[in-house]
């Protein structure tokens, strides 16, 4: 008898468990602008895989790509009330909502991306990372997005002059616009889903991005000229609501978090691939491309932007030195 009534606690209890957990398993939207053919949806679904594999299914993720659901500003501002849960984002947009999210905007700020790696990986990136974590958008791995370049259906563009009097399409952050400002062009932010149309109707002349963006969705169709001005080096993340991470054990934030890194890792090796196959692709089908050979001008009509920016924001200059100062 007793021994009857111990197995059937015994049996109610583990059916308890395992209703409990089944109960904290949390399924996870997750926003991705880009389609297929793209380095970061291949990583997006891979992170999505793996945290299926690390967390035993106490976590899973369904990655909704090409942008449906909603501009990156939108996607954000879900992120940051919990409607979305997790998402690959560019830390240019993340701007207006967390001010350390600015080092990385600053155009010209890294040498190049192992640079700016370094500085992710140093007291600045903790820095960074702590403000966007403060603001609900936690980014828990970082990916490569190459460097940013001018293109426009003109022709090349080879100094700031160039620049001047053409209308050109800008991620939402106001520094995106004073930099084109400052070269005496036009910066006009606009959604990313709105870019092809307005460049084959000449809303704008042209627009920046880089080689595997700008070849996944068809912009070298309607702007001939890529110009390799490399002004922006920015970060993305893998970046989840603080509070939905925070709310997982320790030990799912591990698996979480090693998902991620993973991911990411794979995505920089995509990345590298991508860009040399989307650069020659585009090659291929006409559009010309060209280096700069002095981009010295372009970097010092900058000056106006950073001390503007400074002097309006004179808590991010420490941030900027140690940025600049790192190796
Ligand atoms: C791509 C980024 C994406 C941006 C897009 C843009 O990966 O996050 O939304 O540029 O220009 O390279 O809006």
């Amino acid at each position: 008898m007793y021994q009857k009534i111990s197995a059937t606690l015994i049996g109610a209890t583990t059916a308890l468990t395992l209703i409990g957990t089944a109960a904290v398993a949390d399924d996870w939207r997750a926003w991705n602008i880009h389609s297929d053919g793209h380095p970061n949806t291949a990583a997006m679904d891979r992170f999505a895989e793996l945290v299926a594999e690390y967390t035993g299914g106490e976590v899973t993720i369904d990655v909704f790509h090409g942008g449906v659901l909603g501009s990156q500003p939108d996607a954000l501002e879900q992120v940051q009330l919990g409607a979305i849960d997790v998402g690959n984002f560019n830390l240019g947009p993340i701007g207006p909502l967390v001010q350390e999210a600015n080092l990385v905007s600053l155009p010209f700020i890294f040498r190049d991306v192992p640079h700016m790696f370094r500085v992710l990986e140093g007291e600045a990136g903790e820095i960074l990372a702590a403000g966007m974590g403060d603001q609900g958008i936690l980014p828990i791995a970082w990916f490569d997005a190459g460097a940013r370049s001018f293109y426009n259906n003109t022709g090349p563009i080879n100094s700031p002059d160039d620049v001047a009097g053409m209308r050109i399409r800008v991620m939402n952050n106001d520094l995106f616009t004073g930099m084109v400002d400052a070269m005496g062009g036009n910066g006009t932010p606009m959604a990313f889903a709105e870019v092809y149309q307005s460049l084959s109707t000449g809303v704008v002349d042209g627009a920046e991005n880089n080689f595997p963006s700008f070849l996944n969705v068809s912009h070298y169709e309607v702007a001939g000229y890529y110009s390799l001005s490399e002004h922006l080096i920015i970060p993305e993340c893998i970046c989840v609501n603080t509070n939905v991470f925070n709310g997982l054990s320790a030990e799912l934030q591990d698996s979480v978090r090693m998902a991620a890194e993973e991911a990411a890792l794979y995505q920089r090796e995509l990345w590298a691939i991508a860009t040399a196959e989307a650069r020659a692709t585009v090659e291929e089908a006409g559009v010309v491309v060209n280096e700069i050979a002095d981009k010295a001008p372009f970097q010092d009509a900058m000056a106006p932007v950073y001390e503007e920016y400074l002097a309006a924001n004179p808590d991010m200059r420490e941030l900027v030195e140690i940025a600049q100062s790192t190796e």
